[in-house]
């Protein structure tokens, strides 16, 4: 039967991210989206600190990038442009190492989103908000 990705969708990494990981996510970007998210987070929890908070806003025509410790957000980075278009399908690559997380969207490098926290402290995939899940694969 095929794996469903229904949002907001949530993967256990109980063993954690190797750095060199690629994590992959497709999807689409609903004609009245507004925002969405991919989040790796360092616990189940309700309040888990946030290694890597992606979020893409359609409303405001930016994507923010953030971490979060303890139940506060941090200093946020923002992309350039926003490769994210309503109605349309996307590719977002994480690729995992040493110094952060490379965000490839589409065929193009995006951004560096350098590491916070150990990446070894991540154990959980999130992904929420407006968005139409196709696949999320790690490799
Ligand atoms: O707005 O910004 C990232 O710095 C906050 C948003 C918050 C994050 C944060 O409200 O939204 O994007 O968990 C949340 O509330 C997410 C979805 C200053």
């Amino acid at each position: 039967m095929a794996e469903s990705f229904t949002v907001p969708y949530k993967i256990s990494l109980p063993e954690g991210i190797r750095a060199s990981a690629v994590l992959r996510i497709r999807g689409l970007v609903p004609h009245n989206a507004s925002r969405f998210y991919v989040n790796l987070l360092c616990s189940e929890a309700q309040d888990a600190n946030a290694a890597l908070h992606f979020n893409p806003r359609m409303d405001t025509s930016e994507v923010v990038f953030n971490s979060k410790k303890q139940g506060a957000w941090g200093i946020e980075e923002r992309g350039h442009g926003v490769p994210f278009y309503r109605g349309q399908p996307f590719e977002v690559l994480l690729i995992t190492s040493e110094d952060g997380f490379k965000v490839v969207v589409g065929d193009s490098e995006y951004h560096l989103f350098r590491h916070r926290m150990p990446l070894a402290s991540v154990r959980l995939l999130e992904v929420g908000g407006d968005v139409q899940l196709e696949s999320v694969r790690i490799f």
